[in-house]
C-alpha cells in the first residue's frame, strides 16, 4: 500500500450505520445481536460450532468429538460422516429449491446457461460416474485447470462426491506452474478445456496441459478430460485424452454421495509464501463446509430470491468458498462470469448486474480502482437498483475507493462488507455483518463469531489500541487449513512458530500487519513477509526471483513490491547480468516474457532494473527494505550500517 493510502486510512473516522431497511430483513439484525452471538461463541466455541453443525448440515453419522486440538493440528467433528456435495445438492432436491436456479453462467462471447439444483445434481452425478469409470476413487487427487465455465464447478462437486480431493490450478498459470502443482499433488487425472476466453482472446489451456505432461514428468497422471469450449484444433493423446461430452453421454445420473469422514481431505489449493515453492494448503470436509456455509449465510445475508455474484476465479480460494461451496450449501443462486472488463467492453460487469438483476456483488478493490479510472458514466448508464449488498476481498481497500463503491455502485443504500481472510483460513474471518455492524471505510471491522482475532507483537503480547502489530488468531476454527500437503513441518514453521505460544495458547500467524482501534475495529495494513499482493493475487518474491535466475542472462535477482494506483502493488525486479550480457530494452522484455512463461501473466514484472550489484548485508542477505524504497522513488531511510558495500546504493540510485 502507498504511503498516502496508509495516511488516509489512519485518519479515517467516518462511520456508516447499516441502513434500517437492510437490518430489518437481515439474519443478524443489530449490533447487540452480533455482540451476544460473539460472546456466546467466545465463552464456549465447541458448543457454538456443534449447535450450528447440527442445525445447518446433513450428517450420515454424528461426530463423537467436536474439537481435537493437538497444536497446531486440529480435527473438527471427528467421527462424523458427511459429504459437501450432498450438502450442496441432494438435500435441496427434496425441497421447493429442486427447480430453483443453482448456477447462472454468463459466458463469453454472449453465451449463457442456467442450471437448476436438479440439473446441476444430475451433471455432477454423471461426471462423478465418469471419474469412477476411469479408476478415480476416494483419496485420488484430481487436477482441475479450467476456464470459468459450469464444468469447473461440476468437476469440483463431482470430486467431492466420490471423495477425490481436487486441486484447482488457476487457468492463468503457465504450463510450468501447472506441472509443479500436479507433481506435488500426485494428481491422477486432469480436467481441462480445449481453451478459455480471456479478454477477447483464446487461452490454449489444453496445449498448456500437454506441455505440463510432456516427457512423462508427471507419471501419476493417467487420464485427461477435455471440455470443448473454444473449438480450435488441439492434440488429443490416444489412450490418455478424452472429450468430456463423449464420456458424459449415456452415463447414469445417479451416483450416491460417498459418506466422508469429517477430516477427509476435500481439496489442496496452492498459494504463495515467503519461500520459493508454493504451499499446498489442505482443507478437509466437515469444518470447511460448516465454516463457508455460516460465513456465506451471515455475511452475504443471502435470501432465497437473491442472485449472488462473486467475480473471483474458481482457481482462487474466493472462488472455492464463495462461488461454489458456501452459496450452494445454502441453496442460493450463484452467478459465474467468464468475462473480464477490457477496453472493448469496459461496462461488462454492470451489464451482467442489470441483465440478471444481481442483488449481492462481491469483488476486489483492484477492480474497483480500475472502474474508477474508466469513469462513472459506465455504471451510471445501467440499472443497478437490484443491488442491496456489496463486498470486497483480496487487499486493503483505500477509503476513496470504498466511498466511490458506496456512492456510485451502491447508490448509498447498500452496506459494504470488507472481508479479510486467506487461502489458509478457508473462509472470511474479519468482516462486518451487514445488518449489524456499522462500517468505517478501509476497515474490515470486527471478527466473525467464533474467531478470536488479535493484534500482537512478536512475543505474542497484545499491543494497545491503535498500535501496529501482527494479526493473529487465538483459537482454532472449523475452516482453518489442516496442514501443508506433504509437509506438516512447514505448516508448523510458517504459521505457528513466528509467535511463541502464550499461556499454553497457540497463536495462528497470518503474515499481515494490522492495528485495532479503540472500538475494536481491525485495520489490515498488508503483508509483513516476502509476499507481494498484486491486484489481489499473492506472489512470493522468491518465486519470481527463481523464475528470473532460470534465464541464462540473469546472475542474480531481487524482487520487491512498489505501490501502484490500480493494482495496489506492482512487481519491480532488480537484476544483475551474467558476464557477456548487456542491459537493453529487448532483454528487459525478454525477461518479462520469461517470467510469464515460468509462472503466468499475473507475475509479469512491471519494471526491471539492471544493476552491477545488489545491496547486501555482510552475511550476504539482500536488503529488500532498501530496494523497496528505491523502487518507490523514496529516500532510503533507516539504518544502512549493515550494508556491505555502500557504493552499491549510490549506483542503484543513479541508475534509476
Ligand atoms: C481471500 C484471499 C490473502 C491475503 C491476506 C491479506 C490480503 C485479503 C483483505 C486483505 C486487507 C482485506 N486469500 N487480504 N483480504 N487485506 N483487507 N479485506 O485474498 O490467500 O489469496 O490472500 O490477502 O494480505 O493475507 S489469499
Amino acid at each position: 500500500m502507498s504511503e498516502s493510502t496508509i495516511e488516509s486510512i489512519l485518519h479515517e473516522n467516518r462511520l456508516f450505520q447499516p441502513p434500517s431497511a437492510f437490518s430489518q430483513q437481515a439474519r443478524i439484525k443489530s449490533l447487540e445481536e452480533y455482540e451476544q452471538l460473539y460472546e456466546r461463541a467466545k465463552a464456549d466455541p465447541q458448543k457454538f460450532w456443534a449447535d450450528l453443525a447440527t442445525q445447518e448440515l446433513h450428517w450420515f453419522e454424528k461426530w463423537h468429538t467436536v474439537l481435537d486440538w493437538q497444536p497446531p493440528f486440529a480435527k473438527w467433528f471427528d467421527g462424523g460422516k458427511t459429504n459437501i456435495s450432498y450438502n450442496c445438492l441432494d438435500r435441496h432436491l427434496t425441497t421447493w429449491r429442486r427447480n430453483k436456479a443453482a448456477l447462472i453462467w454468463e459466458g463469453e462471447p454472449g453465451d449463457s446457461r442456467t442450471l437448476t439444483y436438479a440439473q446441476l445434481h444430475r451433471e455432477v452425478c454423471q461426471f462423478a460416474n465418469v471419474l469412477k469409470q476411469l479408476g478415480v476413487g476416494k483419496g485420488d487427487v484430481v487436477g482441475i485447470y479450467m476456464p470459468m465455465i459450469p464444468e469447473a464447478a461440476i468437476a469440483m462437486l463431482a470430486c467431492a462426491r466420490i471423495g477425490a480431493p481436487h486441486t484447482v490450478v488457476f487457468g492463468g498459470f503457465s504450463a510450468e506452474a501447472l506441472r509443479d502443482r500436479l507433481i506435488d499433488g500426485k494428481a491422477k487425472l486432469v480436467v481441462t478445456a480445449d481453451g478459455g476466453w480471456r479478454k477477447d482472446a483464446i487461452v490454449p489451456l489444453k496445449d498448456q496441459v500437454d506441455k505440463a505432461l510432456a516427457e512423462g514428468v508427471v507419471p501419476t497422471v493417467e487420464n485427461v478430460l477435455v471440455v470443448q469450449r473454444t473449438a480450435q484444433s488441439i492434440h488429443m493423446e490416444p489412450g490418455r485424452d478424452h472429450w468430456w461430452h463423449d464420456l458424459q453421454k449415456g452415463v447414469s445420473g445417479n451416483c450416491p454421495a460417498e459418506p466422508m469422514d469429517s477430516e477427509d481431505m476435500l481439496f489442496i489449493l496452492y498459494t504463495s509464501g515467503s519461500t520459493g515453492k508454493p504451499k499446498g494448503v489442505v482443507h478437509t470436509t466437515a469444518g470447511y463446509n460448516l465454516y463457508t456455509h455460516m460465513t456465506t449465510k451471515w455475511i452475504f445475508d443471502i435470501q432465497d430470491n437473491d442472485v449472488y455474484w462473486c467475480t473471483a476465479d474458481v482457481g482462487w480460494i474466493t472462488g472455492h468458498s464463495y462461488i461454489v461451496y458456501g452459496p450452494l450449501s445454502n441453496g442460493a443462486t450463484t452467478l459465474m462470469y467468464e468475462g473480464a472488463p477490457r477496453p472493448s467492453n469496459p461496462g461488462c460487469f454492470w451489464d451482467v448486474i442489470e441483465k440478471h438483476g444481481v442483488n449481492i456483488f462481491y469483488t476486489a478493490p483492484t477492480a474497483i480502482r480500475a472502474f474508477i479510472k474508466m469513469g462513472e458514466h459506465l455504471p451510471n448508464a445501467r440499472d443497478l437498483s437490484s443491488l442491496r449488498l456489496l463486498g470486497t476481498v483480496g487487499e486493503p481497500i483505500n477509503p476513496e475507493a470504498w466511498m466511490w463503491y458506496y456512492r456510485v455502485i451502491g447508490g448509498e443504500r447498500c452496506p459494504i462488507v470488507d472481508t479479510w481472510w486467506q487461502t489458509e483460513t478457508g473462509g472470511i474471518m474479519i468482516t462486518p455483518l451487514p445488518g449489524a455492524i456499522p462500517t468505517k471505510p478501509g476497515s474490515a471491522t470486527r471478527p466473525f463469531p467464533g474467531i478470536l482475532a488479535e493484534v500482537v507483537d512478536l512475543d505474542g503480547n497484545p499491543v494497545s489500541a491503535d498500535e501496529g502489530g501482527y494479526l493473529a488468531v487465538k483459537h482454532p476454527w472449523p475452516g482453518m487449513m489442516r496442514t501443508v500437503y506433504g509437509d506438516p513441518d512447514r505448516f508448523r514453521r510458517t504459521y505457528w512458530e513466528h509467535i511463541p505460544p502464550r499461556d499454553g495458547q497457540y497463536l495462528y500467524f497470518a503474515g499481515d500487519g494490522a492495528r485495532c482501534d479503540a472500538d475494536g475495529y481491525f485495520w489490515v495494513m498488508g503483508r509483513v513477509d516476502d509476499v507481494i499482493n498484486v491486484a489481489g493475487h499473492r506472489l512470493g518474491t522468491m518465486e519470481v526471483e527463481s523464475a528470473l535466475v532460470s534465464h541464462p542472462a540473469v546472475a542474480e535477482a531481487a524482487v520487491v513490491g512498489k505501490p501502484d494506483e490500480v493494482k495496489g502493488n506492482d512487481i519491480v525486479a532488480f537484476v544483475t547480468l551474467e558476464g557477456s550480457f548487456k542491459p537493453s530494452e529487448e532483454l528487459k522484455n525478454e525477461l518479462k516474457k520469461h517470467v510469464v512463461q515460468e509462472i503466468g501473466a499475473i507475475a509479469r514484472p512491471g519494471e526491471i532494473r539492471f544493476s552491477d550489484a545488489l545491496p547486501k548485508t555482510r552475511s550476504g542477505k539482500i536488503m529488500r527494505r532498501l530496494l523497496r524504497s528505491l523502487a518507490a522513488g523514496e529516500e532510503v531511510a533507516g539504518d544502512t550500517s549493515t550494508l556491505e558495500d555502500r557504493s552499491v546504493l549510490d549506483k542503484l540510485r543513479e541508475g534509476a
